[in-house]
C-alpha cells in the first residue's frame, strides 16, 4: 500500500538522514514487504539534537502553558484527521489488527486534547504563610531537555503518553523511537511539525538503541529521561543515568494475570481473556500471560477457551475479519517459540497452538499461532518470565487468597484482575493485587490516558505515564514565598 521511503530525522526544523554507517528496513511484519527504511544515526547526530533543544527550550519554557496546550490541541486536530491512514499505515509497519490500531491513533489524540487542556492547569498550590504579610506557593517548572525512547508495540500511543507532557510543560524533546516502527513516529512528528510547533522544541532521531539510546541517556544536557521497554534496558538505563542524578521514569515489563472466581460470570471471563491474552498478539505490556483460575471451573474455563482460540482468524490486519495478526520481527517468533519449548521441558501440558504458522493467510508473514498452557506450575518459567507474545498459562489455586498470592509473587506489578460477582472478594482484590492497574470484571488490557500508567516492582521505578500525574516526570517543584511585611521574618522562630 505504501511507497518505499526513507524517514528522515528531524533536526532543529531539518529533516535529514542519520550519518551512521547503517540503513535499516522497514518490513511489514504481516508479509515481510519492505515499506522503507531508516539511516542509522550517530553520537554526533543525538549531540546536534540535543544543542537544538537546549536551544529553543530557552523561548519555549517562556511560552505561556495555555498556548503550549493549543499547539496539543491542533496536533490532536491534525491527528483525528489524519486517523485512518496512520492506522492504516501502522497496522502495516506493527502488525496489530486495524481496529486495534484506530484506538491506538485514537490514544494519541485523546492524550493531546487532555494534556492540551492541561495547559490551563498545571496546578501548583498557594498556601497561607506561617509569618503576617508572607505568601507561600508552588509551581510547576520544566526540567529541560526530555531524552524520550519508545517501543515498537504502541508507536504513536505511548510516544504521546511521553511527548505531550513535556512539550506542555515547558521541556523540548529528542525521541529516539523504536528501530520496528519508524513510519509512525516520521508521520507524527511531521504532524507536530504542521502544527507549528517551534523548530528545535520536538527532534527526531532515528537509531540504535546502543547508540543513540545510551548516547541520549549519558548527554549531560538531556536533564529526564523517559523509557518505556524491556527490563534488561530499563535497568542499563537507569544505572548510567543514575550517575549523573538525571531524573529517569521507566515503564518495562509485565506478567499480568487475570483471576477467575467460582463465581464468575464465565462467558465474561472468557470475552476478557481472550482479548487481554491474544489481541496484538499478546504484544501489550498489559497482555494477560497468567489465568489464575478457581479450581472448581477449571475444566470448564479451559473447554471454553480452546474452543474460541479454534475459532481465531489470523492473518494480515488490514483484513477487517481478521482478530489476530503477526508479531514484530523473526527474533520475536523465535523467542515465543523458544519459552514453548521451556515451558514443554518444564512440564506444563501444552493444550494448543505452540507452533510458528507459516501456511495460507499466515505464510510469508511472522506468525505464532495462539498457545495455552495448563498445569502450570507456580514456579515455572513460563509462569514468571514475560513472554510478550500469544502464550496464556493456566495456574490454578483454591481460594482467593492463593489466588492473590499467586498474582503477586512474580517480579513485575503492571495490570491484573478479577472475574467474580462477589462484592467482598472484589473489594479485597481492590486492595491486596499489587499492580499499578487493577480490573474488575475485565482484562488487563484498555487501560485509559487520564488515569496513571504504570507498574510495581520491577515493571517501573515508581513513575507514571499518562494522567495528570505524568506531568510529575516532566516538571520539577518550585516553592516560592513572597515576603511583602518590608522587614526580616524568620520562619520557625518569629512566630513562637
Ligand atoms: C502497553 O501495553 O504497552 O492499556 C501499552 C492498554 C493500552 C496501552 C498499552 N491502552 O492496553
Amino acid at each position: 500500500m505504501t511507497a518505499e521511503i526513507t524517514y528522515l530525522n528531524f533536526i532543529n526544523g531539518v529533516w535529514k538522514k542519520g550519518s551512521g554507517t547503517r540503513s535499516v528496513e522497514n518490513v511489514n511484519p504481516a508479509n515481510r514487504k519492505v515499506l522503507g527504511m531508516i539511516y542509522e544515526s550517530s553520537k554526533a547526530d543525538v549531540d546536534v539534537a540535543v544543542q537544538a533543544a537546549v536551544q529553543a527550550q530557552k523561548t519555549w519554557r517562556l511560552v505561556p502553558a495555555p498556548a503550549r496546550g493549543e499547539f496539543l490541541f491542533r496536533i490532536g486536530e491534525l491527528l483525528r484527521k489524519n486517523k485512518e491512514r496512520l492506522a492504516q499505515l501502522l497496522t502495516s509497519e506493527m502488525g496489530k489488527v486495524i481496529a486495534e490500531a484506530r484506538g491506538e491513533v485514537q490514544e494519541a489524540i485523546d492524550m493531546a486534547y487532555f494534556m492540551g487542556g492541561e495547559g490551563r492547569r498545571l496546578v501548583g498550590q498557594t498556601v497561607p504563610s506561617e509569618l503576617p504579610n508572607k505568601q507561600a506557593m508552588s509551581f510547576r517548572a520544566p526540567v529541560g531537555v526530555a531524552g524520550l525512547i519508545t517501543p515498537w508495540n504502541f508507536p504513536i500511543a505511548i510516544a504521546s503518553w511521553k511527548i505531550f507532557p513535556a512539550l506542555v510543560s515547558g521541556n523540548s524533546v529528542v525521541w529516539k523511537p523504536a528501530t520496528d516502527t519508524p513510519a509512525l513516529a516520521y508521520e507524527f512528528v511531521k504532524l507536530i511539525e504542521e502544527a507549528g510547533v517551534p523548530k528545535g522544541v520536538i527532534n527526531l532521531v532515528f537509531g540504535s538503541g546502543s547508540t543513540v539510546g545510551t548516547a541520549l541517556v549519558e548527554h549531560p544536557d538531556v536533564n529526564i529521561v523517559s523509557f518505556t521497554g524491556s527490563t534488561e534496558v530499563g535497568r542499563a538505563i537507569s544505572s548510567k543515568a543514575g550517575e549523573q542524578f538525571k531524573k529517569v521514569s521507566l515503564e518495562m515489563g509485565g506478567k499480568n494475570a487475570i483471576i477467575v472466581m467460582d463465581d464468575a460470570d464465565l462467558d465474561l471471563a472468557v470475552d476478557g481473556i481472550i482479548w487481554s491474552a491474544f489481541g496484538t498478539a499478546g504484544q501489550r505490556c498489559t497482555a494477560c500471560s497468567r489465568l489464575i483460575v478457581h479450581e472448581p471451573i477449571k475444566e470448564d474455563l479451559e473447554n471454553r477457551l480452546l474452543s474460541r482460540i479454534s475459532e481465531l482468524k489470523m492473518g494480515d490486519g488490514l483484513d477487517e475479519t481478521v482478530q489476530i495478526g503477526p508479531v514484530i520481527n523473526e527474533p520475536a517468533l523465535k523467542s515465543i517459540h523458544e519459552y514453548v519449548r521451556i515451558g514443554q521441558e518444564e512440564g506444563a501440558n501444552l493444550l494448543c497452538g505452540g507452533q510458528i504458522l507459516k501456511s495460507g493467510d499466515c505464510q510469508n508473514g511472522f506468525f505464532y499461532a495462539p498457545t495455552l498452557f495448563t498445569n502450570v506450575n507456580r514456579e515455572m518459567r513460563v509462569a514468571r518470565e514475560e513472554i510478550f507474545g500469544p502464550v496464556l498459562s493456566i495456574i490454578s489455586v483454591t481460594s482467593l487468597e492463593e489466588a492473590i498470592e499467586v498474582n503477586n509473587e512474580v517480579n513485575y506489578g503492571l495490570s491484573s484482575s478479577i472475574f467474580t460477582n462477589d462484592t467482598n472478594r472484589t473489594f479485597i482484590a481492590m486492595r491486596d493485587l499489587d499492580t499499578g492497574i487493577v480490573y474488575i470484571n475485565a482484562g488487563t488490557i484498555g487501560a485509559e490516558i487520564h488515569l496513571p500508567f504504570g507498574g510495581t516492582k520491577h515493571t517501573g521505578n515508581g513513575h507514571r505515564d499518562s494522567g495528570v500525574v505524568a506531568l510529575d516526570v516532566f516538571t520539577e517543584w518550585k516553592s516560592v514565598y513572597v515576603d511583602y511585611s518590608q522587614k526580616l521574618q524568620r520562619a520557625q522562630i518569629d512566630n513562637n
